[in-house]
């Protein structure tokens, strides 16, 4: 049994709807932990470092702008494989595309506004989160 920790966001599209519980419900039904959370106003250099690994994609402007253009909450998951089981529970990058009760399918609007981001390894997920917490924010 590998327990993990995982770095989430709850991107601007969603807060803006009122849907941070709906995630959360899907989060937890799912059997991950929040261990870690709080709402923040993402500064544009936290964006684009955030993001850094996408910025010769045509789409990083658009990106970060969007980041930036609201409220997100900023996450950490525990579990059972929570890298891969969050990335489950959030379904395809592209809506269109993601399961039937996964987090996309349930709220994204497009690709780009997405409702959710997971990190997609550990060491990301290790960078990811000491980007946003301190050690003593995460409460497991
Ligand atoms: P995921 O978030 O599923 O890991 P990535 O890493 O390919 O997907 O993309 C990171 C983020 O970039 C996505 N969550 C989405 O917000 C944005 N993005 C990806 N592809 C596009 C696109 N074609 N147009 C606009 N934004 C995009």
């Amino acid at each position: 049994m590998t327990v993990q920790r995982t770095f989430s966001i709850i991107k601007p599209d969603a807060t803006a709807r009122n849907l941070t519980g709906g995630v959360n419900a899907v989060i937890e039904a799912a059997g991950l932990r929040i261990v870690a959370q709080k709402r923040i106003r993402m500064t544009r250099q936290q964006a684009e470092t955030f993001y850094a690994v996408h910025k010769e994609r045509p789409f990083f402007g658009e990106l970060v702008d969007f980041m930036i253009s609201g409220p997100v909450v900023v996450q950490v998951l525990e579990g059972e494989n929570a890298i891969l089981r969050y990335r489950e529970v959030m379904g395809a990058t592209n809506p269109e595309n993601a399961a039937e009760g996964t987090i996309r399918k349930k709220f994204a609007k497009s690709v780009g506004e997405n409702s959710v981001h997971g990190s997609d390894a550990v060491e990301t997920a290790a960078l990811e989160i000491a980007q946003f917490f301190s050690g003593n924010e995460i409460v497991g």
